[in-house]
C-alpha cells in the first residue's frame, strides 16, 4: 500500500515535470534559432493580403469572411473615439497586437495563418467583453 502510494506521487511528480518542459518549450522559440517575432507567429509587417478592421465602440468588422492559410496583414482602423488595438490569437500565432490606436488613427499586424480557428479581438481592457471580438476560421 505504501509503495503504491509512492509510485503513484512520482508519477504525478513525472507528469507536472513533464508539463513544465512542454511548456517550457513552447514558449521557448521552437530551439532559440528564430527571432522573437517568428516564435509568436508575427510575420513580416506588410507582406499578406490586406484585411482591413473597422474598430468602433464596442465593435469590430472584418472586410474579408473567408479565410485560406496564408500571410494575412490586418490593418485596424479605429472609426471609434476611444483608444483600441487589434490582437491575433490562434495556431502559431500567440497574442500577435498592435500598438494602441487613438481614434482616427490606424496600425497593422501580418501574421501566417493555418487551418484552424483565431480569435481576432482589441485588447484594450474590458473591450472584448463589450463586442469587440470576433473569430476568424481558416480552411
Ligand atoms: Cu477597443
Amino acid at each position: 500500500m505504501v509503495i503504491a502510494k509512492r509510485t503513484a506521487l512520482q508519477a504525478t511528480a513525472l507528469g507536472f515535470s513533464a508539463a513544465l518542459l512542454v511548456a517550457a518549450c513552447s514558449s521557448g522559440g521552437g530551439g532559440g534559432g528564430g527571432k522573437a517575432a517568428e516564435s509568436t507567429g508575427a510575420a513580416k509587417a506588410g507582406s499578406g493580403t490586406k484585411v482591413t478592421v473597422t474598430e468602433t465602440e464596442y465593435a469590430l468588422k472584418l472586410s474579408r469572411s473567408a479565410f485560406a492559410p496564408g500571410v494575412y496583414t490586418f490593418t485596424a482602423d479605429n472609426k471609434g473615439k476611444t483608444t483600441h488595438a487589434l490582437e491575433v490569437d490562434g495556431p502559431g500565432v500567440a497574442d500577435v497586437r498592435t500598438q494602441n490606436i487613438q481614434g482616427g488613427q490606424q496600425a497593422s499586424v501580418t501574421v501566417t495563418l493555418k487551418k484552424g480557428t483565431y480569435k481576432v479581438y482589441c485588447p484594450v481592457d474590458g473591450h472584448q467583453q463589450l463586442g469587440m471580438k470576433t473569430t476568424v476560421t481558416v480552411s
